[in-house]
C-alpha cells in the first residue's frame, strides 16, 4: 500500500467506527513507515473531521461519534508513546486545559502529549476547568516560566477564553504567561479580539508555536 493508501485506511476506519479496523490500521501504518504525528494529523484527524461534518448534516448521530472517539482513542495509545520531540527539559510550565462546559478531550490531550515530549514540564487539568481554577495554578506556579494551551471545541465553551484573558488581567497576572489557545472553533482573528498571544492548527504546529513565544 502507498503511504496515501495507509493514511485514507486510517480515515476509514475513524469515518467507519470500526474500532480494531483502527488499531490494525495504526500499525499497518507504522509498518510501513508513516511516523506518529502523519498518522494522527493525515489520518486520524482528517477522519474525525469527516465525522464532525456528518453530524452536523444530520448523518450520523452522537453515538456513532462516540464510537469514533473510542477508535481514534484506541489508535492513540499505540500512537502517543511515539510522539518524538526535542526531550531537553526547561522549555517552561505548559498548563494545558479544556475550556468549562467543554468535555472534549482528544485533540487537548494530543497537544499535551506533544508539548511534554517537546521539554515542557505539564500540568493537564483535564476537561471542564472552569477559569478559578486555572488562575489557582498559575499562582501555584509564581516564578516559573508559564504557558497556558486551553482548548475549546465549541463555540460556547470558546466564549470562556475570553473570560480567562479578562480574569488574568484583573488579578494582574496577564503579563507572567503566555496564552495559546486552540481547537476547531479558534480562529486568528478571536485570538487578536481577546489579546491571546497565539493559536495553531493542530498538535504539531501547537508545539512549534509554544517554543516559538516562550523563547
Ligand atoms: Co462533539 N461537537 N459534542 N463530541 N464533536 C463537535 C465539536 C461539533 C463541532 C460537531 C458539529 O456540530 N459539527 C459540535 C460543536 C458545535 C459548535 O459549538 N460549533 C459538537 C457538539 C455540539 C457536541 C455536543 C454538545 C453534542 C450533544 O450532546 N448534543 C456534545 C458536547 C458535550 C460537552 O462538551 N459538554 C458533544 C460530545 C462529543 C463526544 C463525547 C461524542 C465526542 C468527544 C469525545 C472526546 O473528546 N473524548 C465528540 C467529538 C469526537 C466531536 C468531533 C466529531 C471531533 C472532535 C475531535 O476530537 N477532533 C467534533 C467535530 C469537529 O471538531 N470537527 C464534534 C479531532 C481532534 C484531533 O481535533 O480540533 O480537537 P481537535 O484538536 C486539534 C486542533 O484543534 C488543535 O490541535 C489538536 C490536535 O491536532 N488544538 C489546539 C486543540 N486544542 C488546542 C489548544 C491549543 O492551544 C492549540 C491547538
Amino acid at each position: 500500500m502507498s503511504n496515501q493508501e495507509l493514511l485514507d485506511k486510517l480515515r476509514d476506519t475513524i469515518v467507519s467506527q470500526d474500532i480494531n479496523g483502527c488499531v490494525e490500521a495504526t500499525n499497518a501504518a507504522l509498518a510501513g513507515g508513516i511516523n506518529a504525528v502523519d498518522a494522527i494529523e493525515n489520518g486520524l484527524s482528517v477522519g474525525m473531521k469527516i465525522v464532525g461534518d456528518k453530524f452536523e448534516a444530520a448523518e450520523i448521530y452522537l453515538p456513532q461519534i462516540m464510537m469514533s472517539a473510542k477508535a481514534m482513542n484506541g489508535a492513540m495509545e499505540i500512537l502517543s508513546p511515539l510522539l518524538e520531540g526535542d526531550e531537553d527539559a526547561g522549555k517552561g510550565l505548559a498548563i494545558t486545559y479544556v475550556q468549562e462546559g467543554d468535555i472534549h478531550d482528544i485533540g487537548h490531550r494530543l497537544v499535551t502529549t506533544m508539548l511534554g515530549a517537546n521539554g515542557f514540564e505539564i500540568i493537564d487539568l483535564g476537561v471542564d476547568v472552569p477559569n478559578e481554577k486555572v488562575i489557582e495554578e498559575i499562582e501555584n506556579n509564581k516564578g516559573k516560566k508559564i504557558i497556558l494551551v486551553g482548548s475549546a471545541l465549541m463555540t460556547t465553551s470558546m466564549l470562556g477564553q475570553k473570560d480567562t484573558i479578562d480574569l488574568l488581567k484583573e488579578e494582574g497576572l496577564r503579563d507572567d504567561v503566555k496564552v495559546m489557545f486552540g481547537g476547531a472553533p479558534v480562529s486568528d482573528a478571536w485570538i487578536a479580539e481577546i489579546g491571546a498571544d497565539a493559536t495553531a492548527e493542530n498538535a504539531a504546529d501547537a508545539s512549534r508555536v509554544a517554543l516559538k513565544i516562550m523563547q
